[in-house]
């Protein structure tokens, strides 16, 4: 995924339960930001320029939601784990 001042793209992603996954995440703006995604335990910092990885070991069926912590109303979307 990408974020870029102000928003991520996708703001929708698509998970297999129980399965690990790894996202990727690039920040290709000007701004600091950050990948948090509420109940999988995922915090990065995004500095410009940088692609950060977090791994999400089976996660359980559900709707998580993912934000950036600096900019929690306008960089946001949903993970959701089938
Ligand atoms: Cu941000």
């Amino acid at each position: 995924m990408t974020a870029k001042d102000y928003s991520f793209t996708p703001t929708t992603i698509d998970l297999t339960a129980g399965k690990t996954v790894t996202i990727s995440a690039t920040n290709d703006g000007a701004a600091k930001h950050n990948l948090t995604i509420k109940g999988l335990k995922v915090s990065v910092e995004l500095p410009p320029g940088s692609t950060k990885t977090a791994t999400v070991k089976g996660a359980k069926a559900g709707t998580y939601e993912f934000h950036c912590e600096y900019h929690p109303t306008q960089m946001k979307g949903t993970i959701t784990v089938g």
